[in-house]
């Protein structure tokens, strides 16, 4: 690709004054930033004037697609009116109001109650320190051991990095913190061995029964997990999971969190992946898809039930830009334009359907392991030999070859550590430009099995 004298000039002032977030930057300043300047629909452009087909929705958020004026409009018209107020101190304004009715409708039964930040982070850190607040309002302050999975991703600060499930991360900077313990990820492809899927999904939600009994169901507050975990290599659980999952918790007085934040807003084809798994959540963190990332914000939905216990009594917790007014009103226009453009119901009734038969079509190339899809997700899983499923050695190369291949041909799709391919497509993507998709990643597979065998 041609390089134009203005991409020089941003690579080298990011160079010199940027740092990356998750970003090993010798190797980034080895093969140099891409710059994207401007966004439309399903694609990006970088600074060199390419067109690339954004198979990630930027970070798994922008839902409604890029350029929509109507998000823009709604930032500059409550900027003009009212750009910043707070919601501490006995006030409130109309955006945080009308944003929290609106989810209060959209989100599963029972959920009536938003608790506004400003990133999916700040959800889970709430998440902490709500359920540990609800079960000591209860008198019951031992009861604060909160399970979540290997591998899961609940954000990045202290709280929420020490819920999630990453060893990398959780091997800098002192983490987990106390009182959070993991357990086995539902993960067939990697972590099946010979069981069948449905009797692994099974193996694995026992895993929750075994950690409760462990601890003692007295000291468990809560059970962390997001439907599909995301990051994790948008693993798909087996049929057989959720419904165990629900079993346990059934029969037990531990709360249920859900977290939504790449799952929400239609992203499973149905409004939440609580919808798509028949899931009852007592709090649900949701963020990127809540407002398609044109504005930071995010939250918890708070089932009544524990906002009953909570409300008597001030919870010391929130944020100077909690319910920002911009962000709010931006994230009620992107819900409103989901609503009126139906867009969850033809990724349900047509372009899901569509995807999970052009991504399964994968699974024949040579490099693929298995091409699993549900809703708008989708991953593939690059190995050395298909029927056992053996992956590359040293892992994470052929998938950061291939990733790089797939930017070099217009195309954004992220690869995770273990060689796993995944795409979480804007909602909006059309029969058409899925073809589009499928092609180019048929191509890039092509260039990357080509590259390693070289
Ligand atoms: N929960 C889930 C399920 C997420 O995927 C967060 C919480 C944290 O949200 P914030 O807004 O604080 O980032 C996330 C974020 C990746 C990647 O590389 C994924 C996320 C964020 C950044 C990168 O896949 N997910």
């Amino acid at each position: 690709m041609s390089r134009t004298a203005a991409t020089a000039d941003w690579q080298q002032l990011d160079r010199a004054h940027h740092l990356h977030p998750f970003t090993d930057h010798r190797e980034l300043h080895a093969r140099g930033v891409r710059v994207i300047t401007r966004a439309d629909g399903i694609y990006l452009w970088d600074s060199d004037g390419n067109r690339i087909l954004d198979a990630m929705s930027g970070l798994w958020c922008v839902n409604i697609g890029y350029g929509r004026a109507e998000l823009a409009e709604a930032a500059r018209a409550q900027m003009l009116e009212l750009p910043y107020y707070n919601s501490f101190f006995h006030t409130t304004h109309p955006p945080a109001v009308e944003l929290s009715r609106l989810l209060a409708e959209v989100t599963p039964a029972g959920l009536n109650y938003f608790f506004p930040t400003n990133s999916g982070s700040e959800a889970n850190d709430t998440v902490i320190r709500l359920v540990r607040h609800y079960w000591a309002e209860r008198g019951r302050p031992d009861k604060n051991i909160i399970i979540s999975r290997h591998n899961a991703y609940h954000g990045s600060s202290m709280g929420s990095a020490s819920l999630g499930g990453m060893a990398p991360m959780h091997a800098q900077g002192g983490m987990p913190i106390p009182g959070i313990v993991h357990i086995q990820q539902p993960y067939w492809f990697a972590e099946g061995g010979d069981l069948a899927p449905e009797e692994f999904g099974l193996t694995a939600a026992r895993a929750l029964e075994t950690a409760i009994a462990e601890h003692g169901e007295e000291r468990i507050a809560a059970f962390i997990a997001e439907p599909i975990q995301g990051a994790g290599g948008v693993v798909i659980p087996p049929a057989t999971y959720w419904p165990e999952v629900n079993r346990i918790l059934g029969e037990r007085d531990i709360l249920l969190v859900a977290d939504e934040v790449i799952c929400g807003f239609g992203r499973t084809g149905k409004w939440f992946g609580s919808d798509t798994y028949a899931l009852t959540p007592d709090l649900m963190p949701v963020a990127k898809g809540l407002s398609s990332g044109y504005l930071p914000i995010g939250g918890v939905m708070v089932a009544d039930k524990v906002v009953e216990v909570v409300s008597g009594g001030e919870f010391f917790h929130g944020f100077t830009y909690s319910g920002h007014p911009a962000a709010c009103a931006v994230a009620k226009a992107n819900i409103e334009i989901l609503l009126r453009e139906k867009i969850v119901d033809t990724v349900a009734g047509e372009t899901a359907p569509y995807l999970k038969k052009r991504w399964s079509e994968l699974a024949d190339h040579p490099l693929v392991g298995e091409a699993r899809c549900l809703g708008f997700l989708g991953a593939l899983e690059l190995v050395r030999d298909k029927p056992s499923r053996r992956r590359f050695d040293p892992p994470g190369a052929a998938g950061k070859l291939c990733r790089d291949i797939c930017a070099d041909n217009g195309l954004v799709m992220r690869t995770i550590i273990t060689d796993t391919m995944v795409i979480a497509p804007p909602l909006i993507m059309s029969a058409a430009q899925i073809d589009e998709m499928a092609d180019k990643v048929w191509e890039c597979l092509d260039l990357t099995a080509k590259a390693l065998a070289a």
